[in-house]
């Protein structure tokens, strides 16, 4: 049995803040372990959104008659809150996007202009498409050149090799801060001051990172950093890119429409500042407005103490794993976030993930837009249950319990 005890924090207590938990007449009661492909809601981020489209819904920077500016305030409100949440210098750096994705391909296609044929861009072997295919595309289109950073058998960057990598013609070092696959997290505070040693900026994907452990830019000293609300308690459809005001004011549009402008005349056009020059079109308000709120609920309860529960529970999954003959657990045990990608024997990972659904019990299976990380790893696809602070030892048991089934199902001793 596991030795590891958690009780830093009142998961059921948490989970009552959440209508997705509460009992349904149209819904079963699950066990929610997907909480890297998304996390479920807290009521006050649903009733800021309810209450947002109820009584104060005007679109932003426009309507200079009460409801107009009541929504101008809540959404800027909201970007100060961002801005406070990740230690921005001030919210003028902090971009709306529509999440994670959006966030790099907007700086791959506006910092990205400024490449030159033979350009360098480092990117690591662990990353997500999303940290892939925009940079894949730019160096195609630049006639630069994509250097892939190669992880160790343990599953981890080794800065060393980073040196190693770091040349007059790297421009940039495009990382994840933790893995969606690995749960590795990485040492981005390192990687930043090396890149920049070379003179190379950086970019960091915090999709699985902002909602498990506290975050400041200006200690990492990234040049960007992207994440998503979705994954942080929030609403989809919306995300964010911090740049360094200094950076980010020397960027080109990324795309044009209304609110991005000064003047526009048929023969010439002039740009507004940031952040609107990069925010073109009515922005996702309501889902900016339950983005604060989630921002709130998650600094309610403490990054800290969260980042230090989810490393407990994370403790008694990783004992109670070793439990199931044939589980092969990927990426690294001696730290690591609430993230487990294992395969058992060669069942395939969805037959696991269907088998785990007889029991209530949601896991994500699959490839986790990783592909070239699945190829190092040399393993398509793996099952992954990935934790947040809502998840108790409980569904860990219940999770092994469910194991122990899939191995009964598909006869494996
Ligand atoms: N970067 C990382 C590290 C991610 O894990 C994801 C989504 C993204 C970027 C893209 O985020 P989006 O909000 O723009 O889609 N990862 C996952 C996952 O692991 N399972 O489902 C989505």
């Amino acid at each position: 049995m596991a030795t590891t005890t958690v009780r830093t924090i009142d998961a059921k207590a948490i989970r009552e803040l959440f209508p997705f938990f509460t009992p349904h007449e149209e819904m079963r009661s699950l066990i929610y372990l997907d909480n890297g492909a998304t996390t479920q809601k807290p009521r006050a981020v649903i009733e800021r959104m309810v209450d947002f489209y109820s009584y104060h819904n005007a679109n932003v920077h426009r309507g200079a008659y009460g409801v107009g500016a009541k929504a101008s305030e809540m959404f800027e409100n909201a970007r100060e809150r961002i801005a406070q949440f990740l230690n921005a210098k001030e919210s003028a750096e902090i971009i709306i996007t529509k999440g994670t994705t959006e966030s790099i391909n907007l700086v791959a296609s506006t910092w990205g202009e400024s490449l030159q044929p033979g350009d360098e861009i480092i990117i690591s072997e662990m990353e997500h498409h999303a940290n892939i295919l925009p940079w894949m595309q730019l160096v195609e289109r630049k006639g630069a050149k994509l250097i892939v950073w190669k992880i160790t058998d343990e599953g981890k960057l080794d800065l060393q090799e980073l040196q190693s990598l770091l040349t007059d013609k790297t421009r940039m070092v495009a990382v994840m801060h933790i893995s969606n696959v690995l749960a590795t997290v990485n040492p981005v505070k390192e990687i930043c001051a090396l890149a920049h040693k070379a003179g190379a900026k950086t970019l960091i994907d915090a999709a699985q990172s902002v909602a498990h452990m506290p975050v400041d830019v200006q200690d990492i000293d990234c040049d960007f950093f992207a994440f998503s609300g979705h994954k942080l308690y929030g609403p989809t459809g919306v995300g964010v890119l911090y740049g360094k005001r200094e950076i980010l004011e020397t960027l080109p549009p990324y795309q044009r429409g209304g609110g991005m402008i000064k003047r526009v005349a048929w023969d010439q056009v002039s740009w507004a500042g940031i952040p609107s020059r990069l925010e073109a079109g009515t922005p996702p308000i309501a889902e900016v407005v339950g983005l604060h709120a989630a921002l709130d609920f998650v600094d309610e309860i403490g990054r800290d103490k969260i980042e230090a529960y989810e490393w407990e529970l994370t403790q008694y999954a990783l004992e109670r794993l070793q439990e199931i003959p044939g589980l092969k657990l990927y990426g690294p045990v001696d730290y690591r976030a609430g993230l487990l990608a294992f395969n058992v024997g060669d069942v395939h990972p969805h037959d696991i993930q269907t088998v785990l659904d007889t029991e209530d019990i949601a896991i994500r299976a699959g490839n986790h837009c990783a592909h070239p990380l699945g190829d190092r790893l040399g393993t398509p696809a793996t099952a992954r249950a990935s934790l947040a602070v809502y998840n108790d030892e409980a569904h860990i048991d219940a999770l092994i319990k469910g194991l122990h089934k899939v191995r009964e199902v598909f006869q494996l001793d």
